[in-house]
């Protein structure tokens, strides 16, 4: 398949590397046109360089005036938005007794809140349109307690009632808003945090124990789920709560 975004314009926060960018490599192969958002605008900028008729902005999504601002600007060079990933996310470990005030609002300032500014942004041209996707970033760490990840479960357990909240009240205006749940994707910036060069055979033998499948998950894999959401060929899905996971959360 190749076109199953023709000519759609798709904003990914987060997508100047990791999963976003694969995301955005996928979307791209599909037709798309990709405004990628980043901390860094020169790094979100290279990244859509590499795609055909896309643009990088710079945006932390904790920053409502920094929202505004990229996604005004996406509009003025692409006149609409017809999908938004809300990939950008941080993880972090503390088990809650031991979780600071500062890294508990950090969490939630850039899962949560960084969710609802860059949704909040997108979502009146939508309406206006009467037609949109939005896909939101959960994980298994959402659906289920990892050890030593409270903020982190709080925050993704947070987005995936959040796609439930906002597909009851977007879905028969004709925007359908989705979660895709990944399982630990190794390769990424975030999958290096978790399981960094002090994690000892024994840890990471018992982290990956929980994947049926028998191995942690790829960027593509994560990408593919993700072009399926915002295409029409997922026209009767909304409230999803898509586990790509290798079957982690299955048992
Ligand atoms: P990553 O750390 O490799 O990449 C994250 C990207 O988001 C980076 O380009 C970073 O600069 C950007 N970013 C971070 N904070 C930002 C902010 N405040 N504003 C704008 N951009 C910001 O992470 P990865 O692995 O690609 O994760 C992407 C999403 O997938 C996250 O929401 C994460 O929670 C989720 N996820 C990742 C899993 C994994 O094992 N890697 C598993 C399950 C979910
Ligand atoms: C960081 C990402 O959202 C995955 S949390 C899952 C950790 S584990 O189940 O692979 O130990």
């Amino acid at each position: 398949m190749a076109d199953r975004l023709n000519g759609k314009v798709v904003a990914i926060t987060g997508g100047a590397a990791g999963i976003g960018f694969s995301t955005a490599e996928a979307c791209a192969r599909e037709g798309a046109k990709l405004a990628l958002i980043d901390l860094n605008g020169a790094d979100a900028e290279a990244s859509a360089a590499k795609l055909k008729d896309s643009k990088g902005y710079a945006g932390n999504v904790t920053d409502e005036a920094a929202m505004t601002t990229a996604f005004d600007a996406i509009l003025k060079d692409f006149g609409q938005i017809d999908g938004l990933v809300n990939n950008a996310g941080i993880a972090g470990f503390a088990p809650m007794h031991e979780e600071t005030l500062e890294g508990w609002e950090r969490m939630m300032a850039v899962n949560v809140t960084g969710t609802f500014l860059a949704s909040r942004a997108v979502l009146p041209g939508m309406l206006e349109r009467g037609t949109g996707a939005i896909v939101n970033f959960g994980s298994v760490a959402g659906m289920v307690g990892i050890p030593t990840m409270a903020s982190y479960c709080a925050a993704k357990g947070a987005i995936v009632n959040m796609t439930r909240q906002m597909a009851a009240d977007y879905s028969g205006k004709g925007v359908r808003v989705n979660a895709v749940n990944p399982g630990t994707v190794a390769s990424t910036g975030m999958g290096k945090q978790l399981l960094g060069s002090d994690m000892d055979p024994e840890t990471l033998a018992k982290r990956l124990s929980k994947y049926p499948i028998g191995r942690f998950g790829e960027p593509k894999d994560i990408a593919e789920a993700v072009v399926f959401l915002l295409s029409d060929q997922a026209a009767f899905v909304t409230g999803s709560l898509f586990a790509v996971d290798g079957g982690m959360t299955a048992i």
